[in-house]
């Protein structure tokens, strides 16, 4: 009889309560008079998971029952957020569970914010996969997600005198209700020691070994009607404490082989863009892969499978280059464990294997020193060559190869290349970058292989969850189920005219904007007046998104309202959020120079009401949940030809938020589907960007010909924003002066007079709010739904099962 098929919507709300109290009486054991919020979170979210364990069995059991092709989706990062009211919105259970909670007395929106957010994730990449996965669960694709169960996330960002200072996640130091625990899901994962040769045959006999165990998370499509697995690895060690050690009095050496399997599964790697050559590193990588590739065939032996159909029943997508091992390992999986000869065990592997490329940052794209590589993988080591020596034979190239290994490296960006059947960007712009500029020689000796999927967000939680306001003026003008046809925005376009519309539109924006500005009154006691514009710029921080552009704009900005006190200036307050690689000393800088600027115009009071600057501290999603539907303005300022994509400018645009930005990664196609009109546009091209760069002298020019960048280079070079420590910018200044890479003085005068028309066009009320909601009704074509179809239709060859 369990679990129930009775459609979720339809619970009652007494069947929900009595679960609630079962499991805050039964499973937590705590009594309504003495339960804590915490128990009372716990309580709710294990009924709301109790709920979701019918579509998932269901999901599951048609999956194998019908023998689907399913989609593996493995990566690092799984930027998930909180899951709880992701959930419930999804099954549609959101009014019942407010009203019960509120029957038992409980603020719900107070449960909400006790999750902590499952931080499993740098930025983008990660925030991808979270968003994937919902849309895989909403089409009815049968997929899981493979990652590593982090016991610290993403570090906590504090600011201390304007300095960021991270500090340890501990998101798994409460229980974590959604997950299952699946102990008998676990695999040997060996590491090091030596190839032996037997009978012809290639043995590796490794020198250390970890256990990874299975952690399975629900993830529920939108309405309840499919479930997919997230299944995370943590690792144990396969020696358990050494009791001799233990009764000879040594306990800390009694308990190191535990520490030492722990360490792989501790933390995620807290860098996105620089790459170093550290072990823990490569073993991290390999122990999610391996762990998931042992996994699959396992599923697909116990099927009845044979192997040779291996890639009519699996596909596996590696997210970015960090789980390339992918390719070696399943040929020594075929190989080794199964008797496989290197050229079936070759083409299946490339068959069943896809690559994304999220980056053309040199220093993102991974390699490993061979005697690191060759070090902790030595069987892998031989297959990487046997590849490389394969493709070298069969694909001839001139007049340099352009191999795996090279120059005593092994790359895992021509690894994955080379072993996937497809490679796909994340925009049409970066598309085309990878073919030009990033794999040139393999594109032309694989013509086609490379494709394009644009990135896409879920609209469930980036609209529909995290906007309320708007949420409810679009179902009330074009009707119910725009959430899973988000191509059905496009019909608020026939309301836009209508001045009752806009003036709901302006509404649902201000009551998100008061909500904000008293939230950030508290956070970091900036004073914010919901009739200014809400300018925002979230993201990690890095010299090639240029929050350095923002930040000097910002200067410019004060100088100028100073300079013309009587204008009709429009007020603005500017919004930053966003995190540093811990070794990143230049973005740290930027996060110091921001909160200075920031500390000396928030305190001016000449200026205070026109302008302010926030930069709450520790952004992740759920501070992004509140942020971009309070937007006015989206900051999408990178370098051209350097954001691979973007998904923020998506979601800004979905909340009705126009951008001002570059013509860089999914901008272009932002500002194709929105209109000129209705996007502020500036700054070099990519083209122009690598032409610019060939003259030594362009930001010394760029500089020299605008009054309002040297005026604000010589405010902070002369100590006006750190006046406790005047040089503390000269290296910075020096830089713009000498070393801009990511020409932030060739772009400063175009992004100036761009925000002047930001202004402008805000003063118009009805010219702004037409802008703002063309922008969320043009914004169907970035749901994730459309991009998981490509991938469906054109990677992975596989069928939705509803
Ligand atoms: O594709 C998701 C996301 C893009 O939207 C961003 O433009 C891109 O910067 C990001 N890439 C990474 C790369 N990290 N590594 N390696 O996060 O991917």
């Amino acid at each position: 009889p369990f679990p129930t098929s009775a459609p979720l919507a339809d619970l009652p709300a007494e069947a929900l309560r009595d679960d609630i109290l079962r499991h805050l009486i039964y499973t937590l054991g705590k009594d309504v008079p003495h339960a804590t919020r915490y128990d009372w979170r716990m309580a709710l979210s294990y009924a709301v998971r109790d709920r979701i364990v019918g579509p998932w069995f269901r999901s599951t059991r048609r999956t194998w029952a019908e023998g689907r092709k399913r989609v593996h989706y493995l990566s690092m990062e799984f930027l998930i957020g909180r899951i709880l009211e992701d959930a419930v919105v999804n099954i549609g259970l959101d009014e019942t569970v407010r009203g019960v909670m509120a029957d038992l007395g409980q603020d719900y929106r107070a449960l909400v914010e006790d999750e902590p957010d499952a931080a499993l994730g740098n930025g983008g990449l990660g925030r991808l996969a979270a968003c994937f996965m919902e849309s895989m669960a909403t089409l009815g694709c049968p997929a899981y997600g493979y990652g590593i169960r982090y016991e610290h996330g993403l570090f906590r960002q504090r600011f201390e005198a304007g300095f960021q200072v991270e500090t340890p996640e501990d998101w798994l130091s409460q229980a974590h209700p959604w997950e299952f625990a699946r102990p008998e899901a676990a695999y040997v994962i060996p590491f090091k020691g030596e190839v032996e040769t037997r009978d012809g045959r290639d043995h590796w006999v490794p020198g250390e070994t970890v256990i990874a165990s299975a952690f399975d998370t629900p993830v529920v499509g939108w309405q309840g009607k499919w479930a997919n697995t997230l299944r995370l690895w943590g690792a144990k060690p396969t020696t358990q404490f050494d009791l001799d050690r233990f009764n000879r009095g040594d306990y800390a050496a009694a308990a190191e082989p535990e520490a030492l399997a722990r360490t792989l599964s501790r933390v995620l790697y807290p860098d996105d863009t620089t790459y170093q050559g550290k072990e823990l590193r490569l073993k991290q990588e390999f122990f999610l892969t391996s762990a998931a590739l042992q996994d699959i065939l396992r599923r697909h032996l116990s099927a009845g499978h044979s192997l040779a159909s291996l890639p009519a029943h699996v596909a596996i997508q590696m997210n970015d280059t960090h789980p390339a091992i992918a390719g070696p390992e399943l040929i020594r999986l075929l190989m080794d464990d199964h008797g496989m000869v290197f050229a079936e065990a070759l083409e299946i592997t490339r068959a069943c294997l896809g690559y994304t490329n999220h980056t053309l940052l040199p220093e993102a794209l991974e390699r490993w020193a061979t005697f690191t590589f060759g070090n902790v993988l030595p069987r892998h080591m031989q297959i990487v060559e046997r590849i490389d020596d394969w493709h070298r034979r069969t694909w001839p190239s001139r007049p340099h190869y352009v191999g795996i290994v090279k120059h005593h490296e092994v790359r895992m960006g021509e690894l994955a290349f080379i072993m996937a059947h497809k490679v796909n960007g994340v925009s049409a712009l970066h598309s085309d970058l990878v073919k030009a500029n990033l794999f040139p020689e393999l594109n032309r000796l694989h013509p086609g292989r490379i494709v394009n999927q644009t990135n896409g967000v879920t609209p469930r939680r980036w609209l529909r969850m995290c906007n309320r306001p708007l949420a409810g003026l679009i179902t009330e003008t074009v009707g119910a189920g725009w959430e899973d046809h988000l191509d059905r925005l496009r019909g608020l376009e026939d309301h836009v005219g209508d001045a009752g519309f806009r003036a709901a539109f302006d509404a649902a924006k201000r009551q998100n904007k008061v909500a904000l500005a008293e939230w950030l009154s508290s956070e970091c006691e900036v004073k914010a007046d919901p009739d200014a514009i809400f300018d925002v710029q979230v993201k990690r921080i890095h010299e090639y998104k240029r929050q350095l552009l923002n930040i000097l704009q910002a200067v410019a900005h004060w100088k100028s309202i100073h300079d013309n006190p009587n204008a009709a200036w429009v007020p603005r307050l500017r919004i930053f959020g966003g995190k540093a690689a811990p070794g990143y000393a230049v973005a740290k800088e930027i996060i110091h120079l921001i909160n200075d600027v920031g500390s000396v115009i928030n305190a001016d009071p000449a200026t205070r009401d026109l302008l302010q600057i926030a930069y709450p501290a520790n952004y992740n999603v759920s501070m992004a949940e509140r942020l971009i539907p309070a937007a006015d303005l989206s900051e999408q300022i990178s370098t051209a030809g350097k954001e691979a994509s973007g998904t923020g400018n998506m979601k800004f645009m979905m909340n009705g938020a126009p951008t001002i930005g570059t013509l860089d990664g999914a901008n272009v196609e932002i500002l194709q589907e929105v209109g000129a009109d209705n996007f502020f546009l500036f700054g070099l091209t990519a083209g122009e960007v690598v032409k610019r760069r060939e003259d030594p002298d362009h930001a010394r020019k760029a500089i020299e010909a605008s009054q309002p960048l040297q005026d604000v280079l010589q405010m902070i070079a002369e100590g006006r924003f750190s006046p406790d420590q005047p040089d503390r910018y000269h290296g910075l200044v020096h830089r713009i002066w000498h070393h801009d890479y990511f020409l932030v003085a060739a772009d400063f005068d175009a992004y100036h007079a761009a925000q002047g028309q930001v202004d402008h066009a805000y003063a118009d009320r009805d010219r702004w709010l037409k802008m703002a909601a063309l922008n969320t009704a043009r914004s169907g074509l970035f749901s994730s739904d459309r991009t998981i179809r490509g991938y469906m239709d054109e990677i992975w060859s596989v069928e939705p099962a509803i």
